[in-house]
């Protein structure tokens, strides 16, 4: 997989050369090329920012050197490429929310191109023209403001390359994770190692029992009660024709009883879930 970062920080990507994603760049799995935008102006002072029109604070990234940058990217494109070209990833506070299905959907791509915005954003025209032109898709990390995209290029990466061919070596940690489908979408049960006791605090003990069946049985329980009281969002999808009759009765102790397509509480819980959440 080849990805193109256009960034006027290139540093920040430099952990992208250590651990497993280091390790899959120099085994040709992942080939990430860093371009400074600076190099796409033409000015002494090497200018990427200009003020807004209509006035307001701060600046924003002029879309020329963008232009320049992204056209250079576009006409060198990796072997095997998908003919409709790469998918140009932006990192924004107002892109669509980043997801385990979103990062499968870009693990599947030969070529990403991130465009790393600073300052209140890039001109509105770059992602419209590049719309015409390649597949955009605008990413947010979450409702929370960063300084640039840099540190969201990291993160997307890291997301997207573990799910490469090669890249991990235990395919079942993979599908043993949180957001795994087969997990219904719930949140991972708690996990335990040794010491069995360490400050007075116990491993639950049918962990240690020997008895399968109960292991998962309680590691079902836990992994419902932990969705439904620290995210009822993703309890609500939750679909009822996957739970049995103990999951029926563990969410119904919490108040959650099934519906059409999904579970729905006292809407006091999700209330009280968003003042705590939501800025
Ligand atoms: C990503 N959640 C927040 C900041 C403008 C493209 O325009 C901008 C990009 C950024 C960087 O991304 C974020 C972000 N997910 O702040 C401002």
């Amino acid at each position: 997989m080849r990805l193109d970062v256009v960034t006027i920080f290139g540093e920040y990507l430099q952990p992208l050369q250590l651990s497993l994603i280091g390790k899959a760049q120099a085994e040709g799995l992942l080939d990430v090329r860093v371009h400074d935008l600076r190099e796409h102006t033409h000015d002494r002072h090497r200018t990427v920012d200009a003020p807004p029109y209509g006035g307001g604070a701060g600046l924003l990234m002029k879309p020329e050197p963008w232009g320049e940058a992204l056209d250079a990217i576009l006409a060198d494109p990796p072997e095997g490429a998908d003919p409709r070209g790469p998918v140009l990833v932006v990192p924004s506070p107002v892109g669509e929310v980043f997801s385990q299905r979103a990062a499968v959907e870009l693990a599947a791509e030969p070529w990403l191109v991130f465009a790393c915005g600073r300052y209140e954003g890039i001109d509105a025209r770059v992602v419209e023209h590049y719309g015409t032109r390649i597949r955009v898709r605008e990413v947010s990390l979450g409702d929370y403001v960063l300084n640039g995209g840099e540190v969201a290029v990291l993160a997307i990466t890291e997301a997207v390359a573990r799910l490469l061919p090669g890249v991990i070596g235990n395919a079942a940690s993979l599908t043993e994770e949180s957001h795994a489908p087969e997990h219904d979408g719930l949140l991972e049960h708690p996990a335990y190692t040794k010491p069995a006791s360490w400050r007075g605090l116990d491993v639950p003990a049918v962990l240690a029992g020997g008895n399968h069946g109960a292991v998962d049985r309680w590691r079902r329980d836990q992994a419902l009660r932990r969705t439904a009281t620290r995210r009822p969002d993703v309890l609500a999808r939750l679909d009822p024709a996957r739970c049995d009759r103990r999951d029926l009765a563990v969410l119904a102790e919490l108040g959650w009883t099934p519906g059409e397509h999904g579970f729905q509480v006292e809407p006091a819980a999700v209330a009280d879930w968003a003042d705590t959440n939501e800025p």
